[in-house]
């Protein structure tokens, strides 16, 4: 099994990309919104305000299947939803 980022590739073609919602729940100062960044961007701050509402990340990805003869490439669009811990500034939830 191989992952592979895509985030960069300019030439992505929403339609031919399987798609995925997360969404990411918990109590404020968990760490929820460090997690996507870390998963996203690859970086950390220890100074975020908290977030907002909801913000949404966007992650491309190819997955290798080796399951199948001969292998398959699957092309992967990971839409993360970054919610508000606190309750009073979350707009959905
Ligand atoms: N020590 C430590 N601190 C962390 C870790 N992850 C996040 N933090 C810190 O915890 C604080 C809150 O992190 P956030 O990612 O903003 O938490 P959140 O769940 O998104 O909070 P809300 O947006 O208010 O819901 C920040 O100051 C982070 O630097 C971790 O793994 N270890
Ligand atoms: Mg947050």
């Amino acid at each position: 099994m191989s992952i592979t980022d895509y985030s960069n590739d300019s030439t992505k073609m929403e339609s031919d990309y399987l798609r995925f919602k997360f969404l990411t729940l918990g109590d404020s100062g968990v760490g929820k919104t460090s997690l996507l960044n870390r998963y996203v961007a690859g970086t950390y701050n220890d100074k975020l305000a908290p977030t907002l509402g909801v913000d949404i990340r966007d992650k491309y990805v190819y997955y290798k299947s080796m399951c199948t003869k001969p292998s398959k490439l699957w092309k992967i669009h990971l839409a993360l939803w970054d919610t508000a811990g606190q309750e009073r500034l979350g707009l959905f939830f």
